[in-house]
C-alpha cells in the first residue's frame, strides 16, 4: 500500500512539475503508458488473491483515475497558458494594407504606350482614337495613295470579304487613318498622337501580323520641318532617359509627308544591351515628314494657311530596345515567368516629372 501511494504522490509531483505539453506527455507515458508505474501497478491484480483483488481493485482505479485527472488538468492549464502566450505575441499591425499587392502586371507594350502619351501630353498633345477596321478611304486614299499605287502593296493588307459590291473593309495597316478623322473632324490648331494596334499579313523572326504603333499630327500655322525635328529629338531625349542625343534625318519616301525623313540616332552597343544617345552606329527610330498638301485638301484644311508635321513609330521594337528584350515572340505567349520579368507595376503612372519608368 506505500508503494501505490509513494508513486501516487510522485507521479502527482511530477505532473505539476511539467511546464510544457510535451513533458507533461512524458509524465504521463512514465506514469500510465502501457509500461507505466501505474500501469503496473494494475497488473499486480492479477496475481493476487480474490480478496485482496477485491479490496485492491478499488483502490488501484480510483489512483489511475486520479492520476488521469490530473494529467487533463494540468493539461487544460498548459494549453491555456500557451495560448495566452501566443495572443501575447500575436500583434496585429494595423498598418499593414488590407489586400496584398496584385500580382499581375502591365506588358511592356502598354507601359511603353503610357510612357509616349506622358511625353507628348506634357508637350500639349492629346491621345485621339480610332477604329481597328478602316475602309479603304481612311487607310489609303485619304492618305495620298493613288488608286493602283505600288505603295498599297507594300503595306500587306489585310482584307475583309466586300459587301454589297463595295470596297473592301481592312484592317487598318496604320495608325494614320485616326489622323485623318481628326483632321476630318476638328478644326485646327491640332495636336494629337494615335497609340494602337495595326495590322500587316506579315510574319517572320521580328515581324508579327499585329504590332503596335504610335503616331503624331500637329497642324498650326507657320509649321515647319524645325518644328518636327525638335520635337522629335526631345521626345527621344525624354523616351530613352538621357540628357543628349545626336540624331539625323534622312530623306524617305511616304505617300502622305513631303518632305519625308527617317529620324536615325546615334547607339552603343555594351555587352548584350544598347544605348542610346551616343555612339558610332545610327539607328534607325521613327518615320515623319511634314503632312503632303494633297492630305490636308483631302480633309478640308487649306494647306495654304495651316501646315502640319506628322510621325509614326513601332512600339514593339522601342520596348525591345528600352527595356533589353532581345526577342518578340514572348509578348503574346503570356507566359507568366516572362511577365514577372519584363512586366511592370500596373498601378505606377508613368509622368515625365514623377519619372518615367
Ligand atoms: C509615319 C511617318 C510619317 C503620318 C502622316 C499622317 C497624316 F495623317 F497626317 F498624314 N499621319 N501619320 C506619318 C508620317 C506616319 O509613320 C511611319
Amino acid at each position: 500500500m506505500s508503494e501505490t501511494t509513494t508513486i501516487e504522490s510522485e507521479a502527482l509531483a511530477a505532473i505539476e512539475a511539467a511546464t510544457d505539453l510535451s513533458a507533461l506527455d512524458t509524465v504521463r507515458v512514465a506514469e500510465l503508458g502501457k509500461k507505466g508505474r501505474v500501469s503496473g501497478l494494475m497488473k499486480t491484480l492479477g496475481q493476487m488473491s480474490a480478496e485482496e483483488r477485491q479490496d485492491m481493485g478499488p483502490k488501484l482505479n480510483a489512483l489511475k483515475t486520479r492520476v488521469a485527472a490530473a494529467v487533463e488538468a494540468r493539461k487544460t492549464v498548459l494549453e491555456d497558458a500557451a495560448l495566452e502566450a501566443d495572443l501575447a505575441n500575436d500583434v496585429l499591425d494595423m498598418t499593414l494594407p488590407p489586400r496584398r499587392e496584385p500580382t499581375g502586371t502591365l506588358h511592356p507594350v502598354m507601359q511603353v504606350f503610357e510612357e509616349i502619351a506622358a511625353i507628348f501630353g506634357d508637350m500639349g498633345f492629346t491621345v485621339a482614337e480610332g477604329p481597328d477596321i478602316e475602309d479603304d478611304w481612311h487607310n489609303f486614299t485619304a492618305l495620298n495613295f493613288p488608286e493602283g499605287h505600288p505603295a498599297r502593296e507594300t503595306h500587306d493588307t489585310f482584307f475583309f470579304h466586300p459587301q454589297q459590291g463595295d470596297k473592301p473593309k481592312v484592317l487598318r495597316t496604320h495608325t494614320s487613318p485616326v489622323q485623318i478623322r481628326t483632321m476630318m473632324s476638328q478644326k485646327p490648331p491640332i495636336r494629337i498622337i494615335a497609340p494602337g494596334r495595326v495590322y500587316r499579313n506579315d510574319w517572320d523572326a521580328t515581324h508579327t501580323p499585329m504590332f503596335h504603333q504610335v503616331e503624331g499630327l500637329v497642324i498650326e500655322k507657320n509649321i515647319h520641318m524645325g518644328h518636327l525635328k525638335g520635337c522629335l529629338i526631345d521626345f527621344v531625349k525624354a523616351f530613352f532617359e538621357v540628357d543628349s542625343v545626336e540624331a539625323r534625318f534622312r530623306p524617305h519616301f511616304f505617300p502622305f509627308t513631303e518632305p519625308s525623313a527617317e529620324m536615325d540616332v546615334k547607339y552603343t552597343k555594351v555587352g548584350e544591351s544598347i544605348e542610346i544617345g551616343e555612339g558610332d552606329a545610327w539607328m534607325e527610330i521613327l518615320g515623319s515628314g511634314m503632312v503632303h498638301p494633297n492630305v490636308l485638301r483631302n480633309c478640308g484644311i487649306d494647306p495654304d494657311d495651316y501646315q502640319g508635321f506628322a510621325f509614326g513609330m513601332g512600339v514593339d521594337r522601342l520596348a525591345m530596345l528600352k527595356y533589353g528584350m532581345p526577342d518578340l515572340r514572348p509578348y503574346f505567349e503570356a507566359d507568366a515567368k516572362w511577365s514577372r520579368h519584363y512586366g511592370f507595376k500596373p498601378w505606377l503612372t508613368p509622368s515625365v516629372s514623377g519619372g518615367l519608368s
